[in-house]
């Protein structure tokens, strides 16, 4: 393993150290289960004009926000699968900025990539409410973090939907302004 590789490694762990802690206990199918709600009350409570707005130079709107999370899913909801079906299968990583752009999150209606959000996590849930313990020790090879297996990435994508959440509402909508801080927080790449 090179030092670059090395580090990236290192970096993985700190990221997967900090989303775990946000779950604490909390059942990870639970959270999974309530985001889509959460997102649901956030856009109906706010402006989609303000859900676009860009305080900050280079950082994400609550609508990109929401579209990263809705690319997740999508990425997620793969990988599960692959894992799932397939013997320790090659998981690319993203670049989940390049995403945001190229997709052009921030010009969909947020009610609209909260409802695609919405489908995706149903159909994903119904994948990982099935997973019996044997399942979630299967393992993929991210070709930057090394192996990780399902049930790591189960709770690291619940962790995933509270930092994101807090992001929105803590960091941003109750007037704090601090900067979104993109994936900068996030490496859920
Ligand atoms: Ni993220």
């Amino acid at each position: 393993m090179t030092t670059a590789q090395r580090g990236l490694v290192a970096s993985a762990q700190a990221y997967r150290d900090k989303m775990f802690k946000l779950l604490g206990d909390g059942n990870p199918i639970e959270v999974l289960a309530q985001t889509a709600t959460t997102l649901a009350d956030i856009v109906d409570k706010h402006s989609a004009p303000l859900l676009r707005s860009r305080p900050f130079e280079g950082k994400w709107t609550p609508n990109e926000v929401i579209g990263h999370l809705t690319d997740s899913e999508w990425v997620y909801g793969y990988r599960l699968r692959l894992i799932l079906c397939e013997d320790n299968p090659t998981i690319l990583g993203t670049n989940q900025d390049s995403w945001v752009a190229g997709l052009r999150h921030n010009e969909s209606e947020p009610s609209e990539l909260v409802e695609i959000f919405r489908v995706l996590r149903q159909f994903n849930l119904t994948v990982w409410r099935r997973t019996l313990p044997a399942d979630l020790e299967r393992t993929g090879q991210h070709n930057e973090r090394g192996p990780e297996s399902l049930g790591v990435m189960l709770r690291l994508l619940a962790g995933h939907d509270l930092s994101h959440l807090d992001q929105i509402t803590r960091s941003y909508l109750i007037n704090t302004f601090k900067p979104l801080r993109a994936c900068e927080l996030c490496k859920l790449a």
